[in-house]
């Protein structure tokens, strides 16, 4: 299917020379920098002795302050807003993994910049004037309905703002509607799949052609079961609230890593110990410092999203750096008898058992000493009525699977199919219970 999509460029910025593209970030950057002195006292206080012209190059990124989302909790409200307040646009939040709001303001230009690059992933990964979108992501204060539905529109297509939730009515507008993409959380994706299968409604009834998958991670094998699925082809795209919301970063077609749409974004990939850049290809953190944003511009923002990037070529002739899928955020990872384990390891590793259903939750407990990792895993309908030894033979087979892709030996426990809970948004599968570190 992705071979059908031509290669239309939504914005000429994605193909920018590279050179070309570093003297656009140079200049933006130092004009960021004097702009967020000017109007935000955080920065003004963090970036006291540095000026814009201080920057010679795009390595003096380096002598910069980072931005945490403890410094964002610590202005709440209205703390980062460097714009009038009759000037805003629109106000965005997010509450992130702990709980604690915090607010992303919009001025109108913003706007038009967060539209526009959300159209290039869009178009990037199939979407063309005069198709009709289900977005099935939440509207409100999180960024995915919204961003998706202006750059939908942007670019020609129309939008069915279904939002999340209520899977049965998913499915009516999936079947009735007959819209040509599809737009939610992998994760709520896998669960439409499911409901689409035990309709026994056949693939070729929906029509449904495309996938712009995002907000959560997810794994290549999860891709495979939901193009399946949903009989679409299916791209990953990255954002996060702080920055812009969905548009930082999208897939083309050739699907080898996500553009970053660069002359919004600076994007580096540090250590996050060291927080020094790593060598291209090795994993680090993403730090992003917005080059364009008014309402609320971030310096060296620290995503906490473990990713690498490549400078490679790609075929389809954008420059944007491309970042790998994200594994998971560095506050996710979980170090289970001293080994760092991603629940996105966990899903890859249920995927490649085909009597798995890729439905799982991961309870850790220390009920002694040592870290116990359990997880529950869903069997199949099929399965349910299988002998004790087939299920025995099955447990093993998780288990070395996990094994394999993670390293560490985990308790598996069968549970019965539809058992475990549905997500519509993003996802949370593991629950922590060991004692907390003082
Ligand atoms: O999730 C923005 C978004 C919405 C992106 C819809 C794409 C589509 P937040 O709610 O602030 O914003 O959450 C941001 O979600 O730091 C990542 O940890 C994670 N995340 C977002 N997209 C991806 C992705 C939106 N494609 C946080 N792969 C980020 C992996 C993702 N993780």
């Amino acid at each position: 299917m992705g071979h059908d999509i031509d290669d239309q460029i939504f914005d000429q910025n994605e193909t920018l020379p590279r050179k070309e593209l570093g003297k656009l970030q140079l200049e933006r950057l130092r004009k960021i920098v004097d702009y967020a002195k000017e109007r935000v006292p955080f920065f003004r206080e963090k970036l006291a002795g540095i000026d814009g012209d201080d920057l010679k190059s795009l390595d003096d990124l380096r002598k910069l302050p980072f931005t945490t989302k403890q410094d964002l909790r610590d202005g709440y409200p209205y703390g980062f807003l460097a714009i009038p307040k009759n000037e805003i646009a629109r106000i965005h939040g997010s509450s992130g993994t702990t709980g604690k709001l915090t607010f992303v303001p919009y001025s109108h230009n913003d706007m038009r910049n967060w539209t526009n690059v959300v159209s290039r992933f869009l178009v990037a990964g199939g979407l063309r004037p005069g198709h009709l979108v289900q977005i099935s992501f939440g509207y409100g204060l999180f960024t995915g309905g919204f961003g998706l539905h202006y750059g939908i529109e942007n670019v020609g297509g129309a939008v069915v703002p279904a939002a999340s939730g209520n899977t049965e009515r998913q499915l009516s507008i999936l079947r009735d509607l007959k819209p040509d993409a599809i737009v939610c959380t992998p994760s709520y994706a896998l669960t439409i799949g499911e409901a689409i299968k035990a309709h026994n409604i056949p693939r070729e009834e929906l029509g449904l052609k495309y996938g712009f998958f995002g907000g959560e991670p997810w794994t290549d094998e999860m891709r495979t079961r939901i193009e399946d699925d949903l009989g679409i082809f299916a791209t990953d795209n990255y954002g996060l609230s702080e920055v812009i919301g969905p548009g930082a970063a999208g897939e083309c077609k050739y699907r080898k890593g996500q553009h970053f749409s660069e002359d919004h974004f600076l994007v580096e990939c540090l250590d996050p110990e060291t927080l020094e850049p790593v060598p291209e290809g090795q994993k680090g953190e993403l730090v992003i410092t917005t080059l364009t944003k008014e309402g609320m511009p971030v310096i060296r923002y620290r995503t906490r999203d473990i990713s690498s990037l490549s400078y490679e070529p790609c075929p389809c002739g954008r420059t944007g750096v491309r970042m790998t899928r994200v594994t998971g955020r560095s506050d996710d990872m979980l170090v289970i008898r001293g080994v760092n384990v991603y629940p996105t390891q966990i899903e890859e590793a249920l995927l490649r058992v085909r009597e798995a259903a890729p439905h799982y939750m991961i309870d850790v407990d220390r009920p002694g000493t040592l870290d116990v990792a359990t997880v529950r895993v869903e069997i199949l309908p099929e399965m349910f009525s299988a002998s004790m030894r087939d299920m025995v033979g099955l447990r093993d087979k998780i288990s070395a699977a996990i094994n394999s892709v993670t390293g560490i030996r985990m308790e598996i426990e069968l549970v019965a199919p539809k058992t475990l809970e549905r997500f519509q948004g993003k996802a949370k599968r593991v629950t922590d219970r060991r004692p907390k570190a003082e």
